[in-house]
């Protein structure tokens, strides 16, 4: 299931990248052209400025026509002093020990942002700080400017680094302690308490996702830090793709960027330096690590996780072949390196429907009345789908019981399904197949399939947990904790006791015999499943 995860967000980039790349080349072109700030030569203070968006500045106004020192000093001829927005007039002074402005303009860094999103220079009037007045130290005598000369800051650069272990850490910590604000939502309109979850809200934006440039690169990372089981980064990545992809104008600022719920000053610069140049280095540094593309080619092997990639990397293996070969392999990998590109192919829903009905009507021979129904992507309206999720059910309470085998049975002997993966993983009283599934006839790829048989009586809470997405499903197991309550697959419980991450009193099961249920008893408006589509 989780290789099919990782695909989807792949097939969203084949499906659309490609015009908004085109678009964002040719928006570059032109105006690499301008120099709109060739009268710029500026000194940024780092002091608050993340070295990345120090870095993006530097490399803009150069890029149209201005010059940026990377030392201060005082006698140089300076149009500006550019200092982050909090930074006030004294603070600057101490910082580079001055005791004076010299006459130099100072100005905050949002002016600076402002210049580079309209793609022109902006009057700084209202971004300018100033000297105190009346006081007459002002202005240094001559001499003191003389011995000022020689005061410099150095500025900071951005490092490079190769592999994944050493950046980042202080702020990225901070985006996971912004988990919990995450799952919240995403608007910053003050709203009552329960609106603001995600699993509260519609999936559904007015408008189309305009930070689409951004959020296609962010996916690219989340793939990455998934393939090395750096599931926190690859966590904080995914909530901020989701509040850019409902922010209703394009990211214009930094600070835009860092006022969004869940996004931290390292996210906040990431964004901002790709809203300003299209790029990402962080990105192009990991596209030309060599490990980390074998990583995440091996962990989109069904049945490899980031564990068995990092095993095969270092046993020497670097392509598909290799492995083939080899490596030693169980029967899933076995599988999943013979099916590697039609597991990464997402079918067209129509497919997915197509392969639903082959099940149902199955399922329909053997016990009349069955339902039958596709959860997971396909149920929440997707275009494509990675796999097919088949949610089965009689009505009566017990003719589920007899169907799981008998069903698996009919749809091999038919040839319908080829492979097992996990032939019957059983929970409490839900049994879940996984394996793959063709349709006949010809150029027929091979798809996923997980089948799963659940009582009448937990079909709300199968059907809810079996939608998904995985993210409307956290943000509704958040909300429940906060209600002293506890929703899984089989059942949503009240009265449960925890004591930090462990649960001192299971609590006792709230009949949901619906869907709606489940939607009323925690007190959020019902959203049919193409709303859920976090
Ligand atoms: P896809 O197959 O088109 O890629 O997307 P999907 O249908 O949403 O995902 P899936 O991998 O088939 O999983 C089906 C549902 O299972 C998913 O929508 C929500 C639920 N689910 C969770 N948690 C998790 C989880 O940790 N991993 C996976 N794979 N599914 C989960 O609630
Ligand atoms: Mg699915």
């Amino acid at each position: 299931m989780m290789s099919s995860k990782r695909s989807s967000s792949a097939a969203q980039l084949k499906e659309d990248g490609h015009s908004s790349k085109r678009q964002r080349l040719e928006n570059n072109s032109a105006c690499s052209e301008a120099s709109f700030l060739s009268t710029l030569d500026i000194y940024i203070l780092p002091a608050g400025i993340q070295k990345a968006r120090l870095a993006v500045f530097k490399t803009q106004v150069e890029k149209y026509g201005g010059k940026v020192q990377d030392r201060f000093c005082s006698t140089a001829n300076l149009s500006h002093i550019i200092v982050e927005d909090n930074v006030d007039m004294p603070r600057m002074k101490r910082i580079l020990k001055l005791d004076s402005s010299l006459g130099l303009k100072v100005v905050k860094s949002s002016w600076l942002s402002l210049c580079l999103q309209n793609k022109k220079l902006e009057n700084c009037e209202d971004y300018q700080l100033y000297e105190e007045t009346s006081d007459s130290n002002d202005f240094l005598p001559k001499a003191e400017i003389a011995s000022n000369h020689n005061k410099s800051v150095e500025l900071s650069r951005p490092t490079v680094t190769s592999n994944l272990s050493d950046y980042e850490s202080s702020d990225d910590n901070d985006e996971q302690k912004n988990e919990k604000t995450a799952i919240f939502n995403v608007s910053h309109i003050k709203s009552p308490q329960t609106e603001k979850w995600i699993c509260a809200q519609s999936s559904k934006s007015p408008k189309p996702n305009i930070n689409k440039h951004i959020t296609d690169k962010l996916e690219e990372m989340v793939k990455t830090y998934e393939s090395t089981n750096d599931r926190w980064r690859a966590l904080g990545y995914q909530k901020a793709i989701q509040t850019l992809r409902k922010h209703p104008k394009e990211i214009s600022s930094w600070e835009e960027a860092k006022s969004l719920p869940g996004i931290g000053t390292r996210l906040a610069d990431k964004i901002w330096e790709i809203a300003q140049s299209g790029e990402l280095r962080k990105l192009k540094e990991f596209e030309s690590d060599e490990e980390l593309q074998v990583l995440k080619m091996f962990t989109n092997v069904w049945g490899a996780g980031p564990h068995t990639a990092q095993v095969w990397y270092q046993q020497g293996f670097r392509t598909i072949a290799d492995l083939q070969q080899k490596a030693h392999l169980n029967h899933q990998q076995k599988v999943g390196i013979r099916l590697y590109d039609d597991f990464l192919d997402r079918m067209p829903r129509e497919e997915a429907a197509e392969i639903e009905r082959v099940v149902k009507n199955v399922a329909e021979s053997i016990q009349p009345g069955i339902i039958a129904e596709i959860c997971g992507s396909y149920r929440r309206g997707q275009a494509t789908c990675g796999d097919v999720d088949v949610l089965i059910t009689h009505p009566d309470g017990k003719s589920h019981k007899n169907i799981f085998h008998k069903l698996l049975a009919k749809l091999k002997e038919s040839g319908f399904l080829t492979d097992d993966l996990v032939s019957a993983e059983e929970t409490g009283n839900q049994k879940k197949y996984m394996g793959v599934c063709r349709l006949p006839g010809p150029n027929r790829k091979h798809r996923r399939i997980d089948v799963i048989v659940v009582p009448y009586n937990e079909y709300g809470c199968a059907l809810v947990y079996f939608t998904g997405s995985a993210h409307f499903n956290r943000s509704l197991r958040h909300l429940c904790k906060k209600q002293n309550m506890s929703l899984n697959e089989h059942a949503l419980k009240q009265g449960v006791v925890r004591k930090g991450k462990e649960k001192i009193h299971e609590g006792t099961i709230i009949p949901t015999p619906t869907e709606e249920d489940v939607f009323k008893v925690l007190k959020i408006p019902y959203r049919p499943p193409e709303e859920r589509d976090h």
